[in-house]
């Protein structure tokens, strides 16, 4: 019987949160793609110490009640890593991830925020730990919704990209999704952070690109009304809007066939 209410109430301590809980291995993946990046991505970035950044990212969450997280947790991380993505470079997306991913990775001169150290290193990793406890939760970790949205994750991904956004110069890019009905979000990370910490004094044009999937009904497009939205916003900020529906600027191949969306934004 003893053994048995320990266990329950063992799980029960674990279970508290509605999120998925850390992910498994969190502080070797974090180190391996430290070196990872510091190493063979961006060569110039050789002279980071990745135990020091394993340790303040650590720091930063651990023994914490995690629905209570502040930017100042994460201010000795940020200190360690400072976002340096030359003007011009820099790409947004929402709700086309993947799609920004294959596009950097072609033109290995642009930068989304996962092209960065710290997007690199936390990009689909959870971390939260336990007021009084130096163990990681991998049981559970507060969801944003169902739980507080002052979560470790959270604050994090709204700091970085907050500080992606306040650093980029010159014209911006950002690649939205015409195949969902609000290609414009301002609810989301873009339309919420990144649209408002632009600086205008340094950024004078927001290009925006609207890719609809092959396949499935254009659902919003630069004529629409979210795009509008995003106009305004934009354009009250004193920085020049632009928008194309279905980027490409390499034209047909050899055999005619024009190139999908897709092709266009990974493969010329
Ligand atoms: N950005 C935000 N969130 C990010 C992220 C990132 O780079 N990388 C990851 N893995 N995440 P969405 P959005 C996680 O709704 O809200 C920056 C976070 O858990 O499709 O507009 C980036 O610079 C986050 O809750 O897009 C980009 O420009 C979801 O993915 C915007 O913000 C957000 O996914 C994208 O944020």
């Amino acid at each position: 019987v003893v053994v048995g209410v320990r266990m329950w109430r063992h799980s029960s301590e674990h279970m508290k949160w509605n999120g998925t809980g850390s992910t498994a291995h969190f502080q070797e993946i974090v180190l391996e793609r430290c070196y990872n990046y510091t190493q063979l991505v961006q060569p110039e970035l050789r002279d980071r110490d990745c135990q020091k950044i394993r340790e303040a990212f650590r720091n930063a969450f651990i023994s914490k009640d995690p629905c209570s997280a502040t930017e100042e947790d994460y201010h000795p991380l940020m200190k360690l890593v400072n976002p340096t993505v030359p003007c011009d470079k820099t790409v947004f997306w929402s709700k086309t991830k993947e799609l920004a991913h294959q596009y950097t990775k072609v033109q290995r001169e642009l930068f989304t925020l996962e092209d960065t150290l710290l997007g690199y290193i936390a990009d689909d990793l959870n971390w939260c730990g336990d007021t009084g406890s130096y163990e990681m939760n991998y049981q559970s970790c507060p969801h944003w919704k169902k739980d507080c949205s002052n979560n470790f994750v959270s604050v994090f991904w709204d700091l970085v990209s907050k500080r992606f956004a306040e650093n980029a110069c010159g014209v911006v890019q950002v690649v939205l999704n015409g195949s969902i009905s609000n290609a414009f979000d301002r609810k989301s990370t873009f339309g919420r952070v990144e649209v408002h910490n632009l600086n205008p004094m340094k950024v004078h044009t927001l290009q925006a690109w609207v890719i609809h999937d092959l396949g499935k009904f254009p659902s919003d497009s630069c004529s629409g009304s979210s795009i509008n939205d995003l106009k305004w916003i934009i354009m009250q900020r004193n920085i020049k809007f632009t928008c194309q529906d279905n980027y490409r600027d390499c034209g047909p191949f050899a055999d005619g066939r024009q190139p999908s969306p897709r092709e266009s934004m990974t493969s010329c």
